[in-house]
């Protein structure tokens, strides 16, 4: 395959209401997507991060500059570039998952619309379908938070995620368990908020019986979280902590996690993310496919991962309504609490090019063009 031309499509879309977590507030996707032109096939992919370096050291505008000037041109200088090669020719580059998880999935996707596969074929999906869960962002009061619990329920969301932070935690969790009962499948995420010494604090969530807490303590501490979890009887899930299949072996070696959060951009992409199910599968760890309130080019390729037989628990892979009034692809719809696997070549979706235009804020060529 050869790479006639790479060029990012930043584009800036309304939340149909704001997200609040415990590291900021967003109103606006505001990202870029990636598309790739190959002698064979063009293919799509969207970046994962936000303009600004709240949830991880990523950010939009430091993305566009890495893979401009070092990774772009490190893919383009193979003799033929592929998706399996994109990981090794930019290994030399320490981090950015995430914008090296968007040119190798804007790759991939090109290449196995150029065989005519779908990504979920490629990567080994069992499921035509996936159950869907939704992540609640941080409410004004109780009231509010009980009254969008209740009409996600609703729609048909099979599990409920509520954000977390100090001052937003018992009282919620309290609140949600004694309105919708015992029987839903209800999980926590921190997004780092707490240290170890709130531990005898996070141990009053285990009366309610939740499926886990994301990520409790801070991202480079999986000795405190190992610690956490030999003190609490919920499970411990780390997202913003694992960026490697290896670092994933190595805080299920510590008990540092029981549950895994993967998210296919956080880990530098769909290759490493299928390793990672791999290796907690082989630990009999369960996992799910984390998201980040991605347009629909970023949605269609997790919910082929969340296809694989490890994903036993849904994921943050909602419906586009739950985010978008409109999205850039033919949006995804719940069915019955589940959505639907992209079954065509790639990614299996592109975007609708007049939604995308009327969206699109800026396009810069970064090769070839
Ligand atoms: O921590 O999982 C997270 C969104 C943006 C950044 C981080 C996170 C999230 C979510 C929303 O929880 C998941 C989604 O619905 O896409
Ligand atoms: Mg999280």
């Amino acid at each position: 395959m050869k790479i006639e031309r790479v060029e990012v499509v930043h584009v800036a879309i309304p939340l149909v209401s704001p997200f609040r977590t415990s590291f900021g507030t967003m109103t606006t996707k505001d990202t870029f997507l990636l598309h790739v032109v190959t002698d064979g096939a063009e293919g799509w992919s969207e970046f994962a991060g936000d303009p600004r370096p709240l949830y991880c050291p990523e950010f939009v505008a430091g993305a566009e500059i890495v893979l401009r000037d070092f990774l772009v041109p490190r893919v383009v200088a193979l003799p033929s570039p592929t998706a399996a090669l994109v990981g090794p020719a930019v290994s030399g580059i320490k981090g950015h998952e995430l914008a090296k998880a968007a040119l190798e999935t804007a790759i991939l996707d090109a290449e196995l619309r150029s065989y005519g596969m779908s990504l979920a074929g490629y990567l080994g999906a069992v499921r035509e379908r996936v159950p869907a869960g939704v992540s609640v962002g941080i409410k004004e009061s109780v009231a509010e938070l009980l009254d969008t619990v209740e009409g996600y329920l609703a729609e048909g969301y099979l599990r409920i995620k509520l954000k977390i932070e100090p001052g937003w935690d018992i009282e919620p969790v309290r609140a949600v368990r004694a309105r919708f009962g015992a029987a839903l499948p209800l999980q926590v995420d921190a997004n780092t908020a707490y240290t170890l010494a709130d531990t005898e604090h996070l141990r009053r969530l285990d009366e309610f019986g939740l499926l886990l807490i994301e990520e409790p303590l801070e991202e480079d501490n999986l000795h405190g979280h190992a610690r956490l979890q030999s003190r609490i009887a919920t499970r411990v899930c780390l997202d913003e902590s694992l960026h490697s299949a290896r670092d994933t072996a190595s805080a299920i070696a510590m008990d540092a996690c029981r549950v895994v959060n993967i998210k296919p951009a956080r880990v530098g992409g769909y290759l490493e993310a299928r390793r990672i199910h791999d290796v907690a599968r082989a630990h009999g760890v369960p996992v799910w496919c984390g998201g980040m309130l991605e347009t629909g080019i970023g949605r269609a390729p997790n919910l082929a991962l969340a296809a694989l037989p490890g994903f036993t628990l849904p994921g943050d892979t909602s419906a586009s309504s739950r985010y978008f009034a409109e999205d850039i692809t033919e949006p995804f719809v719940l069915d019955d609490g589940h959505l639907r696997v992209p079954s065509g070549p790639g990614i299996g979706v592109e975007p609708l090019p007049e939604v995308l235009r009327r969206f699109t804020v800026r396009r810069q060529d970064l090769y070839g063009g």
